[in-house]
């Protein structure tokens, strides 16, 4: 697949995706990501990209135009142009299926307050990465590539490794343990001791479904503190 991202910030999206799983991707060829930059398609002596807002307000509004023009030079006939903002469509793991299907995306990430309205016609989907406000397109791009990447046939070496997994079948995962058996006194649980490959993947499907249940249920969440520190060894 091909990615290109229309961007001012080129090393938030290349420095974080160069790493791990999606940096070794690009290595092998299953990943080539691109960069353009709008500032080099400016046609004043400051490279001038943004913009006071017209009828005031605070911050900068990237201009258009160079966001146009950068566009222009990396879009084809088979490309998804994909605009991040923070009031696009939420993205989900039904999505990063859908968009790991295609040839060619490409990203164009928002900086400072936002980009001009009138290059929203250019792209064919919004999309956001959940309801907070980034400093800029940049890193939700990132989490979009890294979701997309992973699941592009061959990225990862075991071939079940996204077949089993949390959301794709709208399940949350069962937990993971390794090594060792027992850690600082919290066991592994018996049944993964087992041997027992039935048993085994009924406790993990019924911890699946518990996880999910608890999770699904929309007062279940918003009760669920964010960290439970218990008392450690
Ligand atoms: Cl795509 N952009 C920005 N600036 N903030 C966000 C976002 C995108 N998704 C969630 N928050």
């Amino acid at each position: 697949m091909r990615v290109d991202a229309v961007t001012l910030f080129q090393s938030m999206i290349d420095s974080p995706l160069s790493e791990s799983i999606v940096g070794r991707a690009r290595e092998e060829g299953f990943l080539e990501l691109g960069f353009v930059n709008p500032r080099d398609f400016t046609e004043n002596r400051h490279r001038t990209v943004d913009g006071k807002p017209y009828g005031g307000g605070t911050g900068m509004v990237m201009m258009a135009e160079p966001v146009y023009r950068a566009l222009k030079t990396v879009r084809k006939k088979n490309s998804v142009v994909i605009l991040l903002t923070p009031k696009g469509r939420r993205f989900d793991q039904a999505l990063a299926l859908e968009l790991a299907k295609k040839k060619h995306l490409i990203f164009i990430c928002g900086h400072y307050e936002g980009i001009d309205e009138r290059v929203t016609p250019l792209a064919d989907m919004e999309l956001s990465i959940g309801d907070y406000v980034l400093t800029g397109g940049e890193p939700a791009a990132v989490a979009v590539i890294d979701a997309v990447t992973r699941l592009i046939p061959g990225v990862l070496r075991k071939e079940d490794a996204t077949v089993n997994e949390t959301f794709t079948d709208g399940l949350i995962e069962a937990p993971h343990y390794t090594r060792p058996g027992v850690w600082r006194g919290q066991k592994v649980p018996e049944a993964l001791l087992s041997g027992n490959h039935k048993l085994i993947a009924e406790w993990r499907r019924a911890q699946a479904q518990e996880l999910t249940g608890k999770a699904k249920s929309a007062s279940a969440v918003k009760k669920k503190p964010a960290v439970r520190r218990k008392n450690f060894k």
